[in-house]
């Protein structure tokens, strides 16, 4: 996690253009985090689809500017204000992979980011799931991760939203989903709902991170039932015995960033007060595969289509069973926790026993799909 530090540079976000902000990095290093996409040069069109992809392969992100429309950006943060803000329904969240109410931070910004916006009920979320939905699949994001994935038709295989910064730990995604099909099959994308303070936890990627490095692999000492602590700091160590740099692009409202499930990334500590990062991010994998759950298991997904697009309903509220999931887990928190990590520990034993194909801890980049 990012440390909180005091400001280093002038008050005031977008006036401080030709300067850029200083924020801590989770190695305790400074980097500079740019107030303008002036000289960004991951930065593309929609349009130029082919130097986006040029860009991505190398770098193992790219940053595409303006894919959303602002009224569609407007739409999602509208719905989050109406349905989800007020709402004291529990809600699977990302840190803890839990059922909770809302929580909010000092400044009043939702401080436990939603798992899956598209399993929310409709009865209660129905506009804010609706709009979220229409953000992560529209005709750009899908002619985008198509080209990425080089594939002709894409899946979303999970979403979450952020309103607070996050301080989200340094990770491949791979480690938590991939594509069964092959390693390195999957890409994701940070939607920019608003402009993005320099100050408000900025997104980060470790650029080549998906080539210079090995994958670090969830098993052995490192896998997640029991040494997930452990496997942030080999990040952390990975990052700093290859020499890895930091970029923390700054992102318009409508701006997406899509890195690969190889490519070092996380998010940065809030380094201004009152300043938020109200974002999606969705995962996808080419259609026809599926999803490879901790490197250990295929997990099977119901998929149904919105704007075309299939998108994965892992705990879909829609359904009964998923709501009795959900009351049991909510109202004893503790019960279902235990039930939680039992299950983890057990798969990872199962996984060990069989000491199959997953089982190496890392993996050479020359040894990836
Ligand atoms: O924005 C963040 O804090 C982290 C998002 C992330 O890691 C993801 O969606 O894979
Ligand atoms: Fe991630």
């Amino acid at each position: 996690m990012s440390k909180r530090t005091a400001l280093s540079v002038a008050d005031g976000c977008c006036e401080a253009k030709d300067r850029a902000m200083q924020a801590t990095t989770p190695l305790g290093t400074l980097i500079d985090v740019p107030e303008s996409d002036e000289d960004d040069a991951a930065v593309f069109n929609a349009a130029d689809i082919a130097g986006a992809v040029q860009h991505y392969k190398r770098e193992g992100y790219v940053v595409i500017r303006g894919l959303l429309t602002p009224d569609l950006c407007d739409r999602v943060r509208q719905g989050y204000r109406d349905e989800v803000r007020p709402s004291k329904t529990p809600i699977l969240r990302q840190k803890n992979m839990r059922y909770e109410r809302n929580r909010f931070d000092e400044d009043g910004f939702l401080a436990n980011p939603i798992f899956n916006a598209q399993d929310l009920e409709s009865r209660r979320f129905g506009s804010f799931k609706t709009a979220a939905l229409d953000a992560v699949t529209n005709p750009g994001v899908a002619a985008l991760t198509a080209a990425l994935l080089g594939t002709p038709r894409t899946k979303v295989i999970q979403t979450m939203f952020f309103e607070a910064p996050a301080g989200t730990w340094a990770h491949q995604d791979s480690y938590y989903q991939d594509s069964g099909a092959g390693i390195g099959r999957c890409t994701a994308g940070w939607f920019a709902l608003e402009d993005i303070d320099a100050g408000a936890g900025r997104f980060y990627v470790c650029p080549r991170s998906h080539r210079l490095m090995p994958l670090l692999r969830n098993a052995g000492e490192l896998d997640f039932a029991t040494g997930h602590q452990r496997y942030q700091r080999a990040v952390l160590e990975a990052i700093r015995r290859y020499e890895l740099r930091w970029h923390a692009p700054c992102l318009r409202k409508g701006d997406v960033i899509f890195w690969s499930s190889l490519t070092v990334h996380g998010s940065l500590g809030a380094e201004r007060r009152g300043v938020s990062r109200t974002s999606l991010t969705a995962h996808f994998l080419p259609e026809a595969d599926e999803m490879l759950q901790f490197h250990t298991r295929i997990r099977p997904q119901k998929l149904l289509p919105h704007n075309g697009m299939a998108v994965a309903r892992l705990h879909d509220q829609d359904e009964w069973r998923n709501r009795m999931v959900r009351l049991a887990a909510s109202s004893a928190p503790r019960a279902y926790a235990v039930v939680r990590k039992t299950a983890m520990r057990a798969l990872f034993a199962v996984g060990k026993m069989r000491k199959g194909q997953h089982a190496a801890p890392i993996l050479p980049p020359d040894a990836i799909a």
